[in-house]
């Protein structure tokens, strides 16, 4: 932070400002042997907007990985992300596994 040295000796500090960004949160899938995989591309164009391309390689990195990233969004987004993939993949009696976690 800027500090202003006067004459004086005296040293002005400017204040941190007392507004913080609001933290972010990462929505992630977690991988499992059931959910059928062009099930998981299709909840990544859909929810994601990802293309089918992009929804490939992450659903195929995210099955030999464990988990990937689908995006970083506010709270409320990305709560909303987790609660609509969960209700669609339960919809067709899939396990797939969506959680949110804070982006550090
Ligand atoms: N492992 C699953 C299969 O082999 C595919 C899969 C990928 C499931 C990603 C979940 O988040 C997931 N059918």
């Amino acid at each position: 932070m800027t500090s202003i040295q006067k004459q004086d000796g005296t040293v002005l500090e400017a204040m941190r400002p007392k507004t913080r960004r609001p933290p972010l949160y990462k929505v992630l899938l977690l991988n499992d042997d059931f959910t059928p995989m062009d099930f998981v591309v299709v909840v990544l164009q859909k929810y994601f907007s990802m293309n089918r391309e992009r929804a490939t390689r992450i659903m195929l990195q995210i099955h030999r990985e464990g988990m990937g990233m689908c995006g970083v969004f506010t709270k409320d987004v990305a709560s909303t992300k987790v609660k609509q993939v969960v209700s669609y993949a339960r919809q067709h009696q899939h396990p797939l596994a969506c959680v949110m976690e804070e982006n550090e």
